[in-house]
């Protein structure tokens, strides 16, 4: 597995932080035999040459006043890269702040994106919003109420693109225009035909200061099931993985265990809000008899996304969690199965889907067309390893969510069915960040094949 430290986004941030270059010290470097400088370890500029004991020597030719310029130039350069520094890391603290707010619209958003919004003001933020449902207010208009006189001047923060078309709400672009933003930092173009590079030029021509780019991929990966069906790539796969430090599933066969903690399980569960179907294997829902729902989250969803279980030949009971709840489901078979039992859950409110054989299991690329065909298009898959293994192999998956929790199991079911690569994975993906959740860590991963036509966009388009 490829792993570029840093990661793309990373990449993107430093590259299109929007920072102001200091001013350039090339000029002095350049020029005949003047020496290259350096910081002492006590911060004073030294002169340096390559000729040993030459230093003393170069010190007396250089006029005084030549020696107090570089100094000059040299404090002012680490200021102003210092500011720009530290803008370029604010900018990434109240992006990942806009990202968190945009999470709170998950489940209530789509077909819309999830946004977030912060107005920032002398490096502290004064108001905030997400969009909060399809037809509502947008994140940045909900922002800029909160802000009021406050928005003047300020810095506006939105996890997307402000947009410029008459939707169900007239465009943002108007409204910051209107409440006297001086900047906006957002990370990415929207995909919308109807936005795409136009909120932003619109901005920049009425002489608004706008940085793209920071937090593109994180931002990307946020909306990818948004992005990928208005860049019309088709359905989405989202992987989700929660393996104990030593690469283990569970403790034993046929047996569930917890293995992260409280806070990644309700993230996982805004993970769920933002797919339309919820996979897994029929081990899983036999061993784990997991409900698939989001119940982890405050005030609820609009829309359970639909749990589907792969079931190739027909083992699941028509009497489950979910049609116990009255939630439509589906079954997932290999064209073998009693039709006695598929008739049962039927008349339980599942749908049984033969989607035929890949080698001994379902064909899962079958899956992913057929459940799009139904309306599917954002599809997790949570597990258990057998199914992610299938997956993984036949490279039917776009992002990859990894937690990990601080403590082994010793000897278990390694979370990919092939225990030689439970560690080292020997599919390609590539990492895009990590973070703390609670006491787990989670890793993002992207599968480079699928990623590349969103990169491909994003530079097209001058995110
Ligand atoms: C923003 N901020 O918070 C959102 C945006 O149906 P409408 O009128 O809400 O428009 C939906 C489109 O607006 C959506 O496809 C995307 O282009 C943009 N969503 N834009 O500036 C927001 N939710
Ligand atoms: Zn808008």
């Amino acid at each position: 597995m490829e792993v570029p430290t840093g990661g793309i986004a990373r990449e993107r941030n430093f590259r299109r932080s929007g920072a102001t270059p200091g001013p350039t010290v090339k000029v002095w470097m350049g020029e005949g035999d003047l020496p290259a400088l350096a910081l002492c370890g006590t911060g004073r500029a030294h002169a340096r040459s390559s000729r040993p004991g030459s230093h003393r020597n170069n010190c007396r030719f250089i006029p005084q006043l030549i020696e107090k310029l570089f100094v000059v130039v040299l404090i002012q350069r680490q200021d102003v890269s210092a500011n720009a520094h530290g803008e370029a890391a604010l900018d990434r603290e109240f992006m990942t702040r806009a990202l968190q707010l945009a999470r709170l619209g998950a489940g209530h958003a789509w077909p819309n994106p999830i946004v977030g919004a912060l107005v920032v003001s002398a490096g502290r933020e004064v108001a905030s919003g997400h969009h909060r449902r399809f037809g509502d207010a947008h994140a940045e208009v909900l922002a800029l109420d909160g802000a009021g006189e406050r928005a003047r001047g300020a810095t506006l923060y939105v996890s997307l693109e402000p947009c410029a078309h008459h939707g169900h709400t007239p465009p943002c672009v108007d409204r910051i225009l209107a409440a006297g933003i001086a900047r906006v930092v957002a990370p990415a173009p929207d995909p919308d035909a109807r936005v795409n590079g136009r909120g932003i030029a619109r901005l920049r021509e009425r002489g608004i200061r706008v940085d793209v780019g920071g937090e593109a991929t994180a931002a990307v990966l946020e909306n990818l099931g948004y992005y990928r069906q208005r860049l019309g790539l088709g359905p989405t796969v989202t992987l989700k993985i929660a393996a104990s430090a030593d690469g283990m599933a569970a403790r034993a066969r046929g047996q569930r265990d917890d293995v992260t903690g409280a806070a990644a399980r309700r993230e996982v569960h805004g993970l769920r809000a933002l797919h339309d179907a919820v996979v897994v294997g029929v081990e899983t829902a036999l061993i784990d008899r997991p409900r698939l729902d989001c119940r982890l989250l405050e005030g609820g969803v609009d829309r359970e996304p639909m749990p589907v279980v792969i079931d190739t030949h027909l083992r699941t009971e028509a009497d489950n969690a979910w049609s116990r709840a009255g939630r439509p489901f589906v079954v997932v078979t290999g064209p073998h199965v009693d039709a006695e039992r598929a008739r049962a859950i039927e008349a339980r409110g599942g749908r049984v889907v033969d989607c035929g054989l890949a080698g001994a299991g379902v064909d899962v690329r079958q899956v992913v067309t057929r459940l799009a065909g139904i309306g599917c298009e954002r599809i997790l898959v949570e597990g258990g390893p057998r199914l992610l293994g299938s997956f993984l192999r036949a490279g039917a998956w776009d992002a990859l969510w990894w937690y990990r929790s601080p403590a082994g199991f010793g000897p278990g079911v390694p979370w990919f069915d092939d225990a030689a690569h439970a560690h080292d994975a020997a599919w390609p993906g590539r990492l895009v960040d990590e973070a703390t959740v609670g006491d787990d860590v989670r890793r993002r991963i992207v599968n480079p094949r699928s990623w590349e036509q969103i990169a491909a966009w994003l530079s097209r388009s001058g995110g």
